[in-house]
């Protein structure tokens, strides 16, 4: 921490220059507010200075309130004695200067100024609404008078960070920095050159005129992506107010509007969020020394759907990269199938087509391991088989440099036992992709026991380059997020074997939050895949929980959409599932065969049979040392898996229910179902201690 005071006035000549220093991003944090007023008090005081700057130090102007206060009964400044009030009484102009980010409460304080200027690389927003609240310090009302309430209205909902340059085109700032300008210099200029300007400039005084119509249809566009959420609703209703009400009536809308939300079940599960996908980024026992290679030349092996994905996110992020195949015709099914999801991306209009051709240039086709030897990072993403994987991880190793670092995809398989065909275990490590490779977050790390630091520290540094959030796992089978998931794929089958129908549990878990049912995403990911592992795991222990029903859909040759039926039929160029008798039959049939008695199941049980199943298992991961945090697993199936983020994620949800009830529902299935859900002993400590899954310590990693 700095020694400098949380927000000193410097005086730069006639102009006084307010700086917030306020590590690492400037966070609105206790004493920042005070201090902006104090200064202002201080220099709107001083009769030598003439105009104020307002700056931040460090890497950011103002990130936003300090999100760790939310939800504390913190006490803040009645409306009328915030900053940005005090500066509206300003008699002396204030130019806020921004660098880095200006978000939230920064940028309502930037917005308080009578001017802005930013350099080009700066992002201003207010992304309040993916915290489950809304700009309650007066963006709801200034923005829509600076932007317009169209601009407002999107950017509030949404929450994105709009770069420098289109800040400039809506009117957020008003100039930007010249390239190769010092940003203070040219703000003290700006501020020299308004120092006499009257009237100031006021957003407040500004107007906000909207067509009713804009209100309704942003409600209506985000009414799928939005259900079960109070956040981007009431953004919208205080957007509306700004439209309709005075200033200062519309500012008491936007509080009493704030008031409803801050602690709410939604912000605290997306505060828990954003501060989980922070520290999944950690990882604590390892030397400090730790330090991530800088890889410049990644190759990928496998031109299959995932190889060609996760080539595809390399070239999304702006490296070149090189792309082999065992065939030269795979090689091509692989470059076509790339090129088709390029064009797919552009026919929707969410890619130009300049940028697909940039893209696809950077993906390299090469014929052999020779052409790749020079690579300083592999990702092999070839048949989730060890035999054949072990050849690909003996041929990289004889060509690649001894410094390269060898990744594998593979989703389950023991990666130790892969890293002994090398002479550098020390060198290997996991980088499980998810399906999208190129759409889906997540990049599982996973960790053998020879990796070495610098090896995961390369890895998650790897998935943070190319836009996705690393989580570290043990090298267990299906790591951390599938072995988690697993029981919850299996039980929902079971649930059909009971009675339940795909359709019926897919809208039990779409009502719950997620953009599709399992059973709809399993048709979309391939149902042979999971026939393999299910095969794999039998022939290794007897004992493993067939899943008939699955087995004989797979059987038939109903791998899902690719072959227009799975657990639904599909029509012809049309992914919508239908719900399909002749899956209703065959469950009857094989529940009769096995002799499983039908009953009819709530949403509840539904739910909650998927659900405990996996969080029995979570635990189950932690007793072995295999994660280092309830809230990795939470920021796995938050990204992997499209967990509804306003739940937190798995074991936040669950600590929504009470690990006591919790551990009492498990145990008593174990009762009736035996042996697959016997209650994880780590469960059966925290349900007796009382201690919650969030605090739960797991085994030291192994
Ligand atoms: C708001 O403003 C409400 C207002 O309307 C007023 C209503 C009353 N608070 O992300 P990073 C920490 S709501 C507390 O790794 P990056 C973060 O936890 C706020 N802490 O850096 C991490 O700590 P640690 C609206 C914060 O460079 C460290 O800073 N604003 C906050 O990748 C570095 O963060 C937002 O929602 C915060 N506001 O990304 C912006 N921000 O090292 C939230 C960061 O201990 N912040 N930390 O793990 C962000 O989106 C990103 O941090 C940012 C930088 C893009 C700024």
């Amino acid at each position: 921490m700095s020694d400098k005071p949380v927000v000193r006035l410097e005086k730069d000549g006639d102009i006084g220059v307010i700086i917030v220093n306020y590590p690492p991003v400037n966070a609105l944090g206790p004493g920042v507010a005070d201090g902006i007023i104090a200064c202002l008090n201080q220099a709107n005081g001083d009769p030598a200075i003439k105009a104020m700057v307002l700056m931040g130090d460090g890497r950011s102007f103002i990130a936003g309130a300090d999100i760790r206060g939310f939800g504390t009964g913190r006490k803040r400044a009645p409306l009328g004695e915030r900053t940005y009030d005090v500066m509206d009484r300003s008699p002396k102009p204030i130019v806020a200067a921004i660098h880095g980010f200006a978000l939230g409460g920064g940028l309502e304080n930037a917005m308080g100024c009578h001017y802005r200027i930013a350099v080009p690389s700066a992002k201003v927003g207010l992304p309040e609404v993916l915290i489950g609240i809304l700009p309650g310090g007066g963006g709801t009302q200034r923005l829509p008078r600076l932007a317009g309430p169209q601009v407002a209205l999107e950017m509030i909902v949404s929450g994105r960070h709009v770069p420098a340059p289109e800040a400039l085109k809506l009117g957020i700032i008003d100039e930007l920095v010249p390239a190769g300008a010092d940003m203070r210099e040219t703000a003290v200029k700006k501020a020299r050159a308004v120092a006499n300007i009257r009237p100031l400039p006021r957003v407040r005084d500004r107007a906000a005129h909207a067509d009713p119509g804009i209100f309704d249809a942003m409600r209506k566009s985000i009414a799928r992506r939005a259900r079960n959420q109070k956040a981007p609703y009431n953004c919208i209703l205080a957007v509306e107010a700004a439209c309709t009400l005075p200033f200062e009536d519309g500012m008491k809308r936007e509080q009493d509007l704030f008031l409803e939300l801050e602690n709410a079940d939604e912000a605290k599960a997306l505060r828990y969020a954003f501060f989980a996908e922070r520290e999944v980024a950690k990882l604590p026992d390892m030397p400090a020394s730790m330090k991530a290679a800088d890889f410049s030349k990644p190759a990928v092996i496998g031109a299959g759907t995932m190889g060609g994905g996760i080539a595809m996110s390399f070239a999304d992020f702006g490296y070149d990269v090189r792309i082999m195949d065992a065939t030269e015709e795979g090689l091509t099914r692989g470059m076509d199938r790339i090129r088709n999801n390029y064009a797919t991306s552009v026919k929707r209009g969410s890619l130009a087509q300049d940028e697909m051709d940039r893209r696809l240039a950077r993906i390299h086709p090469v014929a052999g391991y020779d052409d790749i030897a020079d690579c300083d990072v592999v990702v092999e993403a070839v048949f989730e088989r060890m035999d054949v994987k072990k050849p690909v991880f003996e041929q990289l190793d004889r060509v690649m440099n001894p410094d390269a670092f060898l990744f594998s995809n593979s989703s389950a398989l023991d990666l130790d036992d892969l890293a002994s065909v090398t002479k550098r275990p020390e060198k290997i490590a996991g980088t499980h992709f998810f399906s999208p490779a190129n759409v889906m977050k997540l990049l599982e790390v996973v960790r053998p026991p020879r990796a070495a630091p610098d090896t995961l520290a390369t890895a998650m540094a790897l998935g943070r380059r190319i836009g996705k959030i690393s989580a570290i796992a043990g090298n267990t089978d299906g790591f951390v997020a599938n072995r988690s998931r697993a029981p919850f794929n299996s039980e929902m089958v079971i649930l059909l074997e009971e009675g339940c129908l795909p359709e019926q549990v897919d809208k039990v878990m779409i009502d719950f939050g997620y953009p599709m049912g399992p059973f709809a995403v399993g048709d979309l990911a391939g149902l042979d895949i999971g026939a393999e592992g299910r095969k794999r795991r039998l022939a290794a222990n007897p004992n493993y929980r067939t899943l008939p029903i699955a087995d004989k859909l797979v059987e038939m040759g109903r791998f899902g959409q690719k072959t227009g039926a799975g657990w639904y039929r599909y029509d012809k160029s049309d992914r919508t599932p239908h719900p399909d008798p002749f899956v209703a039959d065959l469950i009857a049939q094989v529940a009769t065969q096995m002799g499983v008695r039908q009953k009819t199941f709530t949403d509840e049980e539904i739910l909650r049979r998927l659900l405990f199943s996996s969080i029995n298992e979570a635990c189950k991961i932690m007793e072995e040392g295999k994660a280092y945090r309830a809230s990795d697993i939470d920021v796995m199936w938050l990204h992997g898996f499209g967990f509804p983020r306003y739940r937190g994620g798995l074991m936040f949800w669950a600590d929504g229910i009470g690990v006591r009830d919790v551990y009492n529902q498990i145990a008593s299935w174990h009762q009736q179902y035996g042996e697959r859900w016997a209650p994880s002993a780590l469960l059966r400590q925290l349900a007796e201690s009382g201690t919650s899954f969030r605090d739960a310590k797991p085994a030291p990693f192994v």
